[in-house]
């Protein structure tokens, strides 16, 4: 039987996403088992510090082993803007088209289009944690293109691809992305403790 494992995140997309790639190792839940009626808090100044902090937050409210995500996009002529603010890059409440507008008006004339998308892990388990981070480079379009994925998915187009993320399944993403990436690490880190634990 395999492990349970919650995701500590309240975006439905991340769990879409992390669930396909853990499930030949956990049996994932989502935080719809609990009645959680705030939002989990999200001070830090870095993805790390975030990602640790919802991480705690969930395991220690309810006494599970969890994963934290903490994701943001970071765009160079913007000196890394949004980052580690980019789920509220055009203010309260949380707007994904909101924040996607105002990237687009804040790059409007500038020819440097280079951006990143960052993810930290962080898994929290019997008291302990480890983080993991995951990186894809590419580069922000001048228009909106596709209708998959979620966030900034319509404008960012991974380096070496010619469709921004919201024009690849779930799955093609899942190959190439950032969460995949700090997932795979993730993935790496179980394998060495079950190594360990078979001897
Ligand atoms: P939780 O904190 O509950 O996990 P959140 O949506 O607030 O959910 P973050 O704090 O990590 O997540 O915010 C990251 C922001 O970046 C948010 O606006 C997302 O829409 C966006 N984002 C994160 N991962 C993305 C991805 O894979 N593709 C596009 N946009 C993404």
């Amino acid at each position: 039987m395999l492990p349970i494992l919650y995701l500590a995140t309240q975006n439905k997309h991340k769990v879409e996403e992390l669930s396909a790639l853990l499930q030949d190792h956990f049996t994932v839940r989502d935080l719809s088992t609990f009645s959680l009626t705030e939002e989990i808090p999200e001070t830090g100044s870095t993805l790390a510090e975030n990602s640790l902090q919802k991480a705690r937050y969930i395991a220690e409210k309810f006494q599970v082993s969890c994963l934290a995500d903490d994701s943001g996009l970071e765009v160079d002529a913007l000196g890394g803007a949004p980052g580690v603010y980019s789920a509220r890059y055009a203010g309260e409440p949380k707007d994904d088209q909101a924040n996607l507008q105002l990237l687009l008006q804040n790059l409007l004339g500038i020819s440097d289009r280079n951006a990143r998308f960052v993810t930290v892990l962080t898994y929290y388990s019997e008291g302990s944690h480890h983080s993991f981070e995951g990186e894809i480079k590419g580069t922000i379009v001048e228009a909106p293109r596709g209708t998959q994925g979620f966030g900034y998915d319509p404008v960012f187009q991974p380096e070496n691809e010619e469709r921004t993320f919201a024009e690849m399944s779930l799955e093609e993403k899942n190959k190439i992305a950032h969460r995949a990436r700090a997932l795979e690490k993730f993935k790496n880190f179980l394998d060495e403790i079950q190594k360990c634990a078979d001897v």
